[in-house]
């Protein structure tokens, strides 16, 4: 049912999302678990989302956008924010950001000065929150209840981090590096959100500092002017804002590293519903999945006919090798043919044939990369829901 409800979003981000602007909840949808009503709602840059929170302002992507097209559209991209003291506004003549710590020439740049004086670089990677797909975790875990829109494919644009660092002069016994951005927390004591990353990793060459994403200007919502790109990494890396690169002679233990954001230290990652994690470290890579997008659930198609069944299949670096589609909930499986590859950190394309008979069927997307690994058919449950990858199913009904 269309509704006509506003909702306030005073003080959520200053010059854009000002105080006083009202935001149109034009329509609910619903995500496919229970208490998964949501609004759809308009922000700043954005089409209608799904409303997470709206303070700090967190908008998860409708799922039928990921049929459109292999990159996400930056209007439809996804939003997340841990911490209500959004930048009031930025002004990208003046903004800094800095590179110090444990270098031997820190460094104050602007925007002018990264575009210029470092060679630019692109790259399409898929930015996906460690929590995509929460909502459907059984038994049901804490945490924003995402559907499994909180994920999106961009062309990032920018420097190599490792240029930056080269030219700062990392000092020898260096360990981490550091990133903040603008934003900050709203009261005392809820600690600012700071992330960080292993020397070797940050300047790894394809760790980015973009200032773009799909030939524009990031959207404010997404990090403008400068965000890192942490190819394959969930987008828990991948700050947003950045004005301040740290280079760190200890391991980082600020609270969004050592506390927060960590997973089971054990293969899957995963426990049994109940347990509690003896050790943990902080989450890192995606791991692989892939999903249907031409049908939604309970999608109808003509029996006897011809149906184009297709979807996206990504992982966090090693490359997509095979998808497979069962159109009989499991019993048999058929390769798909693979798209356009835009590299090992994109979404890939997959598609198939098949010809539904009258009725219900359960269909199924399963994805295993070139190493070997493959989507798990039962749910990896663990307290955070994080990195789900089970074997997602859409039923279509053949009339
Ligand atoms: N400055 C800042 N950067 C941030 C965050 C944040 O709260 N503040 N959240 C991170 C998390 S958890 C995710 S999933 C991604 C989401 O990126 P997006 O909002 O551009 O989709 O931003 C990351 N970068
Ligand atoms: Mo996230």
């Amino acid at each position: 049912m269309p509704i006509d409800r506003r909702y306030f979003i005073a003080g959520a981000g200053g010059a854009l999302l000002g105080a006083g602007r009202l935001v149109r909840a034009a329509e609910m949808t619903d995500l496919p678990f229970a208490n998964g009503a949501r609004p759809l709602v308009q922000m700043p840059q954005k089409r209608p989302l799904i409303l997470q929170t709206s303070r700090p302002p967190q908008l998860e992507t409708p799922f039928s956008v990921f049929n459109e097209g292999l990159l996400t559209p930056n209007d439809a991209f996804f939003v997340r924010y841990h911490l209500s003291g959004l930048p009031p506004e930025v002004d990208p003549r003046t903004f800094r950001v800095t590179v110090g710590g444990h270098v031997k020439r820190p460094l104050k740049l602007s925007l002018a000065a990264l575009k210029r004086d470092f060679p630019a670089t692109e790259l399409v990677a898929v930015n996906q929150c460690s929590g995509n797909g929460r909502g459907f975790m059984e038994p049901r875990v804490g945490g924003g209840q995402l559907g499994n829109g909180a994920m999106g494919n961009a062309r990032w644009r920018g420097v190599a981090l490792r240029h930056v660092l080269e030219k700062a002069g990392v000092r020898a016994g260096a360990r981490q590096v550091t990133f903040n951005g603008l934003d900050n927390p709203p009261l005392d004591g809820i600690p600012d959100f700071v992330k960080a990353l292993d020397i070797d990793h940050a300047a790894n060459g394809e760790v980015m500092l973009a200032w773009s994403m799909n030939g524009e200007d990031l959207p404010y919502l997404n990090g403008y002017p400068l965000r890192l790109v942490v190819p394959g990494y969930y987008g828990t890396y991948w700050v947003k804002h950045l004005h301040e690169i740290n280079v760190v002679d200890e391991n980082f233990d600020g609270y969004w590293m050592k506390t927060a954001y960590r997973v089971p230290d054990n293969d899957c990652h995963c426990l049994e519903p109940g347990q509690k994690a003896d050790r943990t470290v902080p989450i890192s890579r995606f791991n692989v999945r892939s999903f249907l997008t031409s049908h939604a659930e309970g999608d109808r198609v003509r029996a006897g006919a011809l149906s184009e069944l297709r979807g996206i299949a990504f992982a966090g670096g090693d490359p997509v090798r095979r998808v497979l589609v069962s159109a009989d909930g499991e019993r048999t499986w058929q390769e798909a043919r693979l798209g356009e590859d835009m590299g090992r950190y994109a979404f890939r394309e997959w598609r198939m044939g098949h010809t539904f008979m009258p009725g219900r069927h359960a269909v199924k997307v399963r994805a295993e990369t070139a190493s070997g690994e493959i989507q798990p058919l039962a749910q990896r449950w663990q307290p955070a829901g994080y990195m789900r990858n089970m074997v997602e199913t859409v039923t279509v009904e053949a009339v």
